[in-house]
């Protein structure tokens, strides 16, 4: 691609953003993590204004691994990650064009619903919402299914999904991520348990009308906020 044709496409994938940004702008008002007068948790108030702890979680210095059991691992001349479903422009991109895509460096914490939190953790990947502008949701989208190489599946809806720190990951302090973490590139979501963010990602489904995942079918909650202990259905 020339340098002309990159820009072009980077201009797009902003101005895509931010119509959706706008599109999405009131739902995302309205989740919990930003709307919420009486959050459950303890700590100062953390990068979006919530209590640092949320309610019944403790810190680890540790991170612990939690998965099926299943470690898959995917070269990167192999791997691929399909983004289809409800979207005006369906992608599978290889491992070179995932990361041509804009880079973001962020720091988030990681609630894990068996209640331990690990603090500021450092990532760099790409954001879900420059991915969904590269691939346009339809009208009707409102929802995504996540799919991991271990055959997990998780479902987020698209007022969380597209928030600023929902990431697709491969750098976390610095180092690549971990094949036992998830690599080479996983999905974050900072502002949910993270079960919602799946490890090994290999797809991402847009939907147009909520479907469950995984642990979502064997009653863990649809959708997932610490802040209000919001660990089973
Ligand atoms: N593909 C995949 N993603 C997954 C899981 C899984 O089993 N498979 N487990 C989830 C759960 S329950 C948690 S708590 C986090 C754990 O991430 P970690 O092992 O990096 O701490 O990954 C989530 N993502
Ligand atoms: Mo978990």
């Amino acid at each position: 691609m020339s340098d002309e044709q990159s820009s072009e496409k980077l201009d797009r994938i902003i101005d895509a953003r931010m119509k959706l940004k706008a599109r999405f702008e009131e739902k995302m008002k309205q989740t919990p993590s930003v709307s919420d007068n009486k959050p459950l948790g303890s700590g100062p108030t953390n990068r979006h204004g919530m209590p640092l702890v949320p309610v019944g979680q403790h810190v680890t210095e540790k991170w612990p691994v939690l998965d099926l059991g299943y470690h898959p691992n995917i070269p990167l001349n192999k791997w691929r990650l399909i983004v289809d479903g409800e979207v005006e422009n369906p992608v599978m991109l290889t491992w070179d064009e995932f990361m041509a895509l804009p880079q973001t460096d962020d720091t988030s914490d990681f609630h894990c619903v068996t209640t331990w939190s690990k603090l500021d953790m450092h990532w760099q990947g790409v954001r879900f919402m420059d991915l969904a502008a590269l691939v346009q949701p339809k009208e009707t989208a409102t929802h995504v299914m996540c799919y991991g190489y271990d055959t997990y599946t998780t479902n987020i809806s698209l007022e969380e999904a597209l928030k600023p720190d929902v990431l697709l990951v491969h750098t976390v302090d610095g180092k690549p991520l971990p094949l036992e973490h998830g690599g080479p590139a996983r999905v974050i979501t900072p502002q949910l348990y993270a079960w919602k963010g799946s490890k090994w990602i290999k797809r991402i489904e847009f939907l147009s009308a909520n479907r469950l995942g995984f642990w979502e079918e064997r009653g863990y909650s649809n959708t997932a906020y610490p802040w209000r202990n919001d660990r089973y259905s």
